[in-house]
């Protein structure tokens, strides 16, 4: 099954096994993943993505669980087994000690979730740089779209920029506190409230979750409600309890509303497009540096970096060095307006 005709066609049958195989040749970056993809690209752009991020520990994966679960319920009820499935979820390197890592998280979800024959569950560990693991996050979400999953869920953990870059390709973006978290204004700090289209303060069964909300509140009415960014559109605060389900049904309806608003209001597509064009846009810096390094002589980037670091060189003069025995990546890089000028 690895030839990606076969492959291919597998997955738009609806096939799991050959849609797992298809997301692990993704996340290993193989060429016949990347082959398989692009045959099945003219069948994205369908599926409703959703980031979820919060801080570590937050309840993510046991919201994202629920969420699943109801909207599944909702979205598509009385679904068979053998009917395409409903929603996927992308846990994206669920290593946290609060979660025991991957695996246990794996096996808690396959508990959970057996039986339910419309939920997918993929988790991602990342190896190697947040930015390829942002560019393969986005071709696994690609693939269960174009595999017709209507609703894909990605877990990130909000920790550093590229986990909110990751969660930012999506249409909307939920916003994971708990009680405690709140208090300190930390949220803000990390500028996650600039992305959030909702908000919720999980395990609202703990003390502090209505603090956790009026804090949310003033931060959101200071910065001028600017998470969602979009008029039109008031970001809600909510409260959960994953571990019972309280509170979940008005996330749901929360989602979907937000799906309608970005219909209504034309984001829908503005957001797929600002999606692709950061798909694009990575993929085109990997390839030019890589292309790059390949080019160059053992040892050269070595010794430039050294120099960087004596400070004999500053990184916009080594990098105009850099690329000027490159001709291929000189004409690319500049601004088209500079390189009519500077057409050699
Ligand atoms: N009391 C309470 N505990 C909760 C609630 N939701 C989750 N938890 C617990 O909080 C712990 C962390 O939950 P996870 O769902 O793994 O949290 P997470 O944000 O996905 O964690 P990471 O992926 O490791 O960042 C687990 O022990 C959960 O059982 C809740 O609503 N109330
Ligand atoms: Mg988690």
């Amino acid at each position: 099954m690895s030839h990606p005709v076969e492959l291919v066609q597998a997955v738009r049958e609806g096939q799991r096994l050959a849609l797992a195989r298809l997301l692990s040749l993704i996340e290993n970056e193989q060429p016949q993943g990347e082959a398989a993809l692009s045959q099945l690209y003219p069948l994205t752009g369908r599926a409703y993505i959703v980031g979820v991020t919060g801080a570590p520990g937050t309840g993510k994966s046991s919201l994202v669980n629920e969420i699943a679960k109801a909207l599944r319920a909702k979205i598509y009820p009385g679904l068979h087994a053998s009917r395409p499935p409903g929603v996927a979820i992308v846990a994206v390197d669920p290593t946290s000690p609060f979660s025991g890592g991957a695996i246990l998280g794996d096996r808690i979800r396959m508990r959970d979730l057996a039986g339910d024959a419309g939920v997918f569950v993929r988790s991602m560990a990342s190896r190697g740089s947040l930015g390829g693991l942002a560019h393969t996050t986005s071709s696994v979400a690609d693939a269960l779209d174009a595999a017709g999953f209507e609703v894909v869920l990605i877990e990130t953990v909000g920790a550093g920029q590229a986990e909110v870059d990751i969660a930012r390709h999506a249409h909307t973006t939920l916003v994971i506190e708990s009680p405690g978290m709140g208090d300190d204004i930390q949220a803000i700090k990390a500028g996650i409230l600039e992305i959030a289209d909702i908000l919720v303060v999980n395990k609202a069964d703990l003390p502090g979750a209505e603090n956790a909300v009026r804090v949310l509140r003033a931060a959101l009415d200071m910065a001028g409600n600017v998470g969602g960014a979009e008029a039109g559109w008031q970001v809600p605060i909510l409260q959960a309890v994953a571990t019972t389900g309280q509170g979940v049904q008005t996330v749901v309806e929360s989602l979907l509303r937000h799906r309608e608003y970005l219909q209504a209001s034309g984001l829908w597509r503005e957001r797929g497009q600002r999606r692709v064009a950061a798909a694009l846009e990575a993929r085109l810096r990997d390839r030019l540096a890589e292309r790059w390094h390949a080019a160059q002589p053992d040892g050269r980037y070595r010794d430039i970096l050294a120099r960087i670091v004596r400070r004999e060189l500053s990184p916009a003069v080594a990098v105009q060095e850099m690329l000027e025995d490159e001709p291929a990546p000189d004409a690319v890089e500049r601004h088209p307006a500079e390189r009519a000028g500077a057409r050699r």
